[in-house]
């Protein structure tokens, strides 16, 4: 029987939901402490135990076997390895295809600093130029995509680079065709195939979903307001 790990996450947080997503898909199991929304806003202060597993005070963290962790691309890692006998199929088995889904994990976190200026954005003035940002980052991404082939990021098989991206799209759909009115995917093929075809049918991704698109919307909206 594999030992349980703890997880402190929060709902509306899309680092903390990678960390999710992989601990349903390899039915590793888990405790989550549900760290509430109003910790991100900054209207309500970090609980201490929060603190202790990240001297960050950042969601995602976990305890697993009295070590504890932070850094959600690093925990992903650490799980895939931890609990081979679950699962161990998401970073593969070849070091180079290994070494491809780590620098895609981290292309995942640069490019995804370009999704929320738009998204988040309330100056008229600056909207173009947030647009195309986005869209150059976009389309980097739909580039590096297609350079394995599809129908995952890393190629056939679904990797821990599919779990770093999803809950960003997932933010980035909802919030801009819900507060901007526009579709967002339109013009990358490959990466509307991706998150429509494929990750909006991959169970544990729907299943980690805890925030329904209104509320993650009224989270973003309440951000804006507070920040
Ligand atoms: N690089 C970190 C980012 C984690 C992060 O920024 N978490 C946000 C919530 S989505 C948070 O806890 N923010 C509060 C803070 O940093 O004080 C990771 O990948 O885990």
């Amino acid at each position: 029987m594999p030992s349980s790990v703890k997880v402190w996450s929060c709902s509306a947080c899309p680092f903390a939901q990678r960390v999710r997503i992989l601990l349903i898909a390899n039915e590793i199991p888990h405790e989550v402490v549900e760290i509430p929304n109003e910790v991100l806003l900054g209207t309500q202060s970090k609980p201490k135990e929060l603190l202790e597993k990240n001297p960050y005070g950042a969601v995602p963290a976990i305890e697993h076997d009295g070590l504890a962790m932070y850094e959600s691309n690093q925990i992903l890692q650490y799980l895939e390895e931890a609990f081979e006998e679950q699962g161990h199929y998401m970073l593969g088995d070849d070091p180079k295809h290994r070494a491809i889904i780590r620098m895609l994990m981290i292309d995942a976190d640069r490019k995804i600093t370009q999704f929320y200026p738009y998204m988040l954005n309330k100056d008229d003035k600056k909207e173009d130029e947030l647009r195309s940002k986005l869209e150059e980052a976009l389309q980097f991404i739909e580039d590096k995509f297609n350079k394995y082939k599809g129908p995952y990021f890393a190629g056939k098989l679904i990797s821990l680079a599919d779990i770093a991206y999803v809950p960003f799209f997932e933010r980035l759909v909802t919030v801009v065709e819900k507060r901007k009115n526009v579709s967002i995917l339109e013009k990358y093929p490959s990466l509307h195939a991706w998150y429509y075809n494929q990750m909006m049918h991959y169970e544990p991704f729907l299943k980690s979903r805890t925030l329904k698109d209104e509320e993650i919307k009224t989270f973003y909206d309440e951000y804006i307001r507070v920040k």
